[in-house]
């Protein structure tokens, strides 16, 4: 007895502990406590009825956003165990809720190859909530237990009867961590719907309660409907994408690909249903066996001449629009953002599963074969001629002695990391800010008007763009596989500083594409920035306000009213233009004052398909994207 009671506090002492790192580094379990760490504690709670799904229990998940404030995922596996855990003395359904990284250890059988980023289990979420209930269908029961801050506040209950099992996790994020609590639907959809290209026998669904706002995701086709998804917005060559399915060494191995009339490259891949960003081991075996298998095609049907080179790798993805999926059992992620997959024995996997793919579907279709070797010599056609073009422009520079662009209004130091550019639209605008920097650190580019819509463009037209090449050459980097060189970047901090417009937000759009697709490093590494200038200022007496947004604007209004009766000004600024070199200083280039937001890359796909779709003349998905810009920038530098 005396025993017993012992291991009990023990175990109670392991909770608190456990429950007290979670809470003093929150950023440690869950990324950060920025607005994508408070969606990642959906995804943790998502992923535990993932896997019970990919064990083959459960097929529907759904998500629905509360009232209060609160989120429940909810799904129809068997349910979190509940009996007592005999040394515990505890419910299998606390010690999961409440001990760090239980989660596994009750069902080690289980193929178990899902868990967010970080693998943290649902005892994180609730040691970051300040309210959680699960409830567990079981045996024709419903249990409960309630949690405040990861703490039971109520035994384990029953409450119900209900025949069908499963289980259903409710909770508020911690208003102590977490400044912004409000989830955003578009984002959750976008992972439910990616959920549900990637398991395909999975049905997710999210609701929203407040607006009644719903959506339902499950794609029998998998892969296949995930790459005419991608390629919605683009003209594809063949009748429908390549499918390939096979294992090998208990590795699952799924890839789907397709090519389209464009020239852009859009490859994603994914461990164990996180998006490998940085690549790794599979996506190198995959690029490995294309290029082989479409050379192989090639010679052997006498496609390339004698002595002609053979296809490169760059040719062989020009147009190229393809997801790759594994599942492995204890994946080794590596890189900076921990999302390139390192394990060595994965890459021949995927390299012989790809070939053995290809060389079938190539010899039952030859044609769809032929179809993207002709592509692909033309991709190599056109990557000479831009080569012979660099090479000119190269001795061309060279006789003007390495010279910066003559619109370029550099800065006085050299220190990178101390020196930032603006990439201003318009001439005018660029006026008030070379007035307005600090022309120690501060350097200024104009650009005029619109530039190249880069998706649409061959890279050697590319190349001949004048806005472009000022761009690159006053960046210092270079551009192409073989030219482009990060450390020659001349400044720690890129800024796109345009209007607040939808002009403005049209070249941002342009300008973000150009950097995403040809210059990805720079977003990769932090450089890339939006500025942000204000919307209005508010004249209130003697005090100026800028305000930077319509929110803003709206509750600084009402406060005003409710105060007095003082007459106010208000000022919408159109333009960058508008404002004179003070303002402009004041209010968006000073770092003491100005806001400024990074551009991550993290939702990459989501990017690349409204990038995609944003090129067509389609009105509206230009407008949604320009409305949903903010998904993939983060905010800093406050
Ligand atoms: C451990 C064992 C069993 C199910 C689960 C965990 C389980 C966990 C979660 C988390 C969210 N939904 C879930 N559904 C199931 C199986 C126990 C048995 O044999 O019935």
């Amino acid at each position: 007895m005396v025993e017993k009671k012992q291991s009990y506090d023990a175990s109670q002492i392991q909770v608190l502990k456990g429950l007290e790192a979670v809470r003093k580094r929150p950023a440690m379990y869950i990324g950060d406590v920025s607005i994508r760490g408070l969606h990642h504690l959906v995804y943790e709670v998502i992923d535990n009825s993932i896997d019970e799904a990919l064990a083959g229990y459960c097929d529907e998940i759904k998500v629905f956003l509360n009232n209060d404030g609160s989120v429940t995922v909810s799904d129809n596996g068997r349910g979190i165990p509940v009996d007592i855990h005999p040394e515990q003395q505890r419910s299998a359904l606390e010690i999961v809720m409440t001990i760090l990284h239980a989660g596994g250890k009750f069902d080690k059988k289980a193929y178990k190859v899902s868990g967010g980023l970080h693998g943290v289990g649902v005892s994180v979420v609730n040691a970051l909530s300040e309210f959680l209930v699960a409830e567990v269908a079981r045996d024709g029961k419903v249990y409960q237990q309630k949690y405040e801050r990861g703490v039971p506040v109520t035994p384990v209950k029953i409450v119900g009867r209900r025949k069908r099992n499963g289980t259903s996790v409710t909770f508020i994020p911690d208003a102590e961590i977490f400044k912004r609590r409000k989830f955003s639907f578009e984002v959750l959809a976008e992972r439910l719907r990616e959920l549900a290209f990637l398991n395909n026998t999975i049905k997710l669904c999210i609701i929203d309660n407040q607006s009644g706002r719903q959506e339902e995701f499950k794609y029998k086709g998998g892969l296949a409907s995930f790459i005419e998804f991608l390629d919605q917005g683009r003209n594809p060559i063949v009748r429908k994408p390549i499918y390939i399915n096979a294992e090998r060494e208990s590795v699952p191995v799924e890839i789907a690909l397709s090519y389209n009339d464009g020239y852009s490259e859009n490859l994603f891949s994914y461990v164990n249903n996180i998006h490998t960003i940085e690549g790794g081991t599979h996506l190198v075996g995959f690029k490995t066996a294309l290029t082989r298998s479409l050379n192989n095609f090639a010679l052997k049907n006498k496609l390339l001449k004698n002595g002609e080179a053979n296809l490169s790798g760059d040719d062989v993805r020009e147009g190229l629009t393809a997801v790759i999926s594994v599942k492995v059992a204890e994946p080794q992620f590596e890189g900076q953002t921990k999302t390139r997959l390192g394990n060595s024995e994965v890459r021949g996997i995927v390299e012989t599963i790809v070939n053995e793919g290809l060389a079938k579907e190539f010899e039952k279709n030859s044609s769809t074969a032929r179809k993207i070797i002709d592509k692909c010599k033309t991709a190599a056609r056109s990557r000479e001629a831009a080569r012979k073009a660099r090479e000119l422009t190269r001795r061309k520079s060279a006789l003007e002695s390495d010279t910066l662009p003559g619109k370029l209004a550099d800065c006085t130091l050299q220190e990178t990391h101390r020196t930032e550019i603006f990439i201003v639209e318009g001439d005018s605008a660029g006026g008030s800010a070379k007035q307005g920097r600090d022309r120690r650190f501060q350097a200024i580019l104009p650009l005029r008007g619109k530039i190249l819509n880069v998706e649409k463009s061959s890279i050697d037209r590319m190349l001949s763009n004048e806005e472009i090449r000022t761009l690159i050459s006053a960046l210092g980097t270079g551009i192409g596989r073989s030219e482009f060189d990060i450390s020659r970047l001349r400044y720690g901090k890129v800024i796109i500083m345009t209007d607040a417009d939808v002009d403005g937000a049209h070249i941002r759009t342009l300008l973000l594409t150009f950097f995403f697709r040809h210059l990805r490093p720079i977003i990769e590494q932090g450089h890339l920035y939006i500025a942000q200038p204000p919307l209005y200022l508010i004249k209130k007496a003697k005090e100026a306000i800028y305000v930077y947004d319509d929110e803003e604007k709206e509750t600084l209004l009402k406060e005003i009213e409710k105060t007095g009766r003082e007459k106010i000004e208000m000022q919408r600024y159109k333009g960058l233009g508008e404002m004179n070199p003070d303002q402009l200083w004041n209010t968006t280039m000073d770092p003491k004052n100005r806001t400024l937001l990074q551009v991550t890359i993290e939702e990459a796909f989501v990017a690349d398909h409204i990038f995609s779709t944003l090129m067509g003349d389609n009105v509206e998905p230009r407008r949604k994207f320009i409305e949903e810009n903010a998904q993939y920038v983060r905010n800093l530098d406050v």
